[in-house]
């Protein structure tokens, strides 16, 4: 049961399994309900079925190739990669607190995977760490008790990044940021 909610793939697990009761339904009301009668159109039911089979096809298609071309932008998936590239990630531990970040490290070289070892002290705190171009790389939620959560990312602009909580935590949760520093890979 704990792979349901440690991974990113138990996440995955439980929403396929909530979409395929969804499709079956789907798919046995457009089989049962609709081509039954010409109603107002004169379209043959041989032509609706055909149309239907195409656009159903085309949508199955679209929906494939959009998942698989964009699941490698999914931060469980991306940290596993990351985590299982043979490069040994350097370790940074993040204490969040009401209504700050502790780390044991804030600079970086790009190209190297950083593993991330985020904790929250007191209530549900966020990690988010912004793109110097100002996108959301990623974020993580913290909840108190609940343990270390770790995330690896590997930086591949140098410039400063942006640290903010997404969770609100309280009156200064607009103030609870901070910053990392990537350089640039020695050549
Ligand atoms: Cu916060």
């Amino acid at each position: 049961m704990e792979f349901i909610y440690q991974s990113g793939w138990g996440a995955f697990a439980v929403m396929l399994l909530l979409q395929i009761p969804f499709l079956v339904v789907f798919l046995w009301v457009i089989n049962h309900k609709s081509g039954k009668g010409a109603g107002p159109s004169n379209t043959s039911a041989a032509t609706v079925s055909r149309l239907k089979t195409g656009w159903l096809t085309l949508a199955i298609a679209l929906f494939l190739v959009i998942n698989l071309a964009s699941i490698r932008f999914i931060p469980a998936i991306y940290s596993a990669r990351a985590a299982t590239s043979g490069v040994e990630p350097i370790d940074v531990k993040v204490e969040a607190q009401s209504w700050n970040y502790d780390m044991s490290a804030q600079e970086f070289v790009a190209g190297k995977p950083v593993r991330f070892n985020v904790v929250s002290l007191d209530t549900v705190h966020g990690f988010a760490v912004y793109h110097p171009d100002g996108r959301v790389l990623f974020t993580m939620m913290l909840v108190p008790g609940a343990g270390t959560s770790s995330l690896t990312y590997t930086f591949k602009d140098p410039g400063t990044y942006k640290i903010r909580c997404l969770e609100y935590c309280g009156m200064a949760h607009h103030e609870m940021n901070d910053e990392i520093t990537v350089t640039a890979a020695a050549s």
